[in-house]
């Protein structure tokens, strides 16, 4: 059936490209090559389930994501396989859940590349399989060798020698240094006589810091975040050197639409892979002027609308380009939300009745849904399904397998141990998905769920996030296990009711650990 229907979607794909390509120069690409559809993969960063107004925020409207909803499916029991940035990038490029590779927690800003250049990769598989790639925005997933990266040289190995073919990167994350793009191996607008310094273990060079010169500071931390000044913005490590290369904060997000648009332009003529994986709304929230004081939530709500601009930038230039008829556009989130993730932008102030995991218990960082159960969209091309909404399990691990199976890559090396072919899910057509899955918690315990059934393994840890975001962790030392059918916001546990569940769910995620 799966096979039938994906067939069908093929061949409807085929039947539009050749429509639109008529008048393309198409000499040089195979026939194969042009009948696979582009994948657009807009990946956002800390957007929470209930951030979005197609998935129930009332405080917000974000139109432009709402349309993809409208005019796609809508995944609303979907996750990423981790609550933090980096462990879920992980996953979704290699295909295997991080806790299997040791260091794959939040990376620093000077981290080498945690994925091991000669694996299977998703942006791996599509190139080989006749695609363009590549990425722009955060990357947070280490660059170059032992050593680190080589900030003034040749940064290598990175997302190049992983599968991409292009790459415009913030290296980690906005509020970690240094502040500046990396465009394939090389620093955007570095100076050579300015060389650039990144030191994450003591301060470097003489740029003031939010500790040493609070009054400097346009935004002030709340929790760590108190390294080099770059911007008025203390952030986490030391730099210095490098002035022409820093970034301005209020204008990533157009940078950003502005390298992928020229990616997009680029490659009008044969299939391509984008993932965009936006800055908003990590923090530091610093909104282009454009959308300063336009929300109701001050800068955790501006940089959701500046979200929804940078979606609607991308849906303009595929309909320019004549694309949208060949281009499936993904949609979703890293990790759960947080109000408070570091500094005082009055995001816990002005949230007012606004629920970021749209009421799931906990957030970024924890074991409980809030921390990786995410929005997840995908518009079709053909319309297929336009409108639906899916309770389908689905991770974000699948995506591999799944595009894997939707462009005909038949086999994949043996080192992709956790990803599913659940391409019939993503195109609505299996109302149940996956059996189960994995969730992983920031340095704490993983959940096991089943079915509607999910087990927390016991785990000595702070209740809290302790530097200061009032997330529940997840840590306990009794098992949990939750009914998220009658108890979806995991407030009853049921372990001592149901001894046989526990051990059950506890045997399967021992076993999956010995893979
Ligand atoms: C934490 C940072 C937080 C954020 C997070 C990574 C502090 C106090 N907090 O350590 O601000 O940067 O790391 O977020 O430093 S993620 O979305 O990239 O995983
Ligand atoms: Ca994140």
């Amino acid at each position: 059936y799966t096979l039938v229907l994906s067939f069908l979607l093929i061949y409807t794909l085929i039947g539009c490209k050749n429509k639109t390509s008529e008048n393309r120069d198409t000499a040089n690409i195979s026939k194969e090559e042009q009948q696979k559809p582009n994948i657009v993969l807009i990946y956002t960063d800390d957007l929470g389930y209930g951030d979005i107004s197609s998935f129930g925020a009332t405080s917000i409207e974000t139109p432009a994501i709402d349309a993809l909803a409208n005019e796609g499916i809508a995944f609303h029991n979907a996750y990423a396989t981790a609550a933090t940035c980096t462990p879920s990038r992980y996953s979704l490029l290699t295909g295997d859940y991080a806790w299997r590779k040791k260091g794959t927690g939040v990376a620093k800003g000077d981290q080498s590349l945690l994925i091991d250049t000669a694996r299977t990769t998703l942006p791996g598989m599509l190139k080989t399989a006749g695609y363009k790639t590549g990425i722009v925005g955060k990357w947070h997933l280490g660059l170059g060798g032992e050593d680190g990266p080589d900030w003034n040289g040749k940064i290598a190995p990175g997302p190049l020698e992983v599968g991409f073919d292009y790459s415009y990167l913030i290296p980690a994350t906005g509020d970690r240094v240094p502040c500046v793009f990396v465009e394939n191996h090389h620093i955007v607008n570095l100076d050579p006589n300015d060389p650039i310094n990144v030191n994450y273990k003591e301060k470097i060079g003489d740029w003031p810091t939010g500790k040493e010169n609070p009054e400097q500071l346009s935004l002030k931390p709340s929790q760590g975040h108190n390294n080099t000044i770059v911007n008025g913005i203390s952030r986490i490590g030391y730099m210095e050197g490098g002035k022409a290369a820093l970034w301005d904060d209020e204008t990533i997000p157009m940078e950003l639409v502005d390298k992928s648009k020229k990616f997009i332009q680029a490659h009008t003529n044969q299939p391509f892979f984008l993932m965009l994986s936006t800055h908003d709304i990590h923090v530091p929230r610093v909104a282009n002027k454009m959308f300063q004081g336009k929300s109701s939530m001050g800068a955790r709500g501006d940089v959701i609308l500046q979200l929804d601009w940078t979606v609607k930038q991308i849906m303009e230039e595929l309909k320019d380009q004549n694309l949208l008829d060949n281009t499936i556009v993904v949609f979703s989130s890293d990790n759960g939300p947080v109000i408070d993730d570091g500094y005082h932008d009055r995001a816990r102030e002005l949230l007012g009745d606004h629920q970021p995991t749209g009421g799931m218990r906990g957030g970024k960082y924890s074991a409980y849904d809030g921390g990786s159960k995410i929005p997840l969209i995908i518009r079709w091309p053909d319309g297929n399904n336009k409108g639906m909404v899916s309770n389908a399990l689905f991770s974000q691990v699948d995506f591999l397998r799944s595009f894997a199976k939707l462009i005909g890559v038949e086999k994949l090396g043996n080192d992709v141990i956790d990803s599913q072919d659940r391409l019939s899910v993503l195109l609505g057509d299996d109302k149940i998905g996956r059996t189960s899955l994995v969730q992983e918690s920031f340095m704490g315990p993983l959940s096991f769920l089943e079915g509607h059934w999910k087990y927390i393994e016991p785990l000595e840890g702070p209740k809290y996030v302790p530097w200061g975001p009032i997330i529940e962790t997840g840590f306990q030392m009794e098992p949990q296990l939750y009914d998220l059918k009658n108890d979806p916001n995991e407030k009853n546990n049921l372990a001592e009711k149901f001894p046989e569940k526990v051990k059950d769910l506890r045997e399967k995620l021992v076993n999956l650990k010995k893979d």
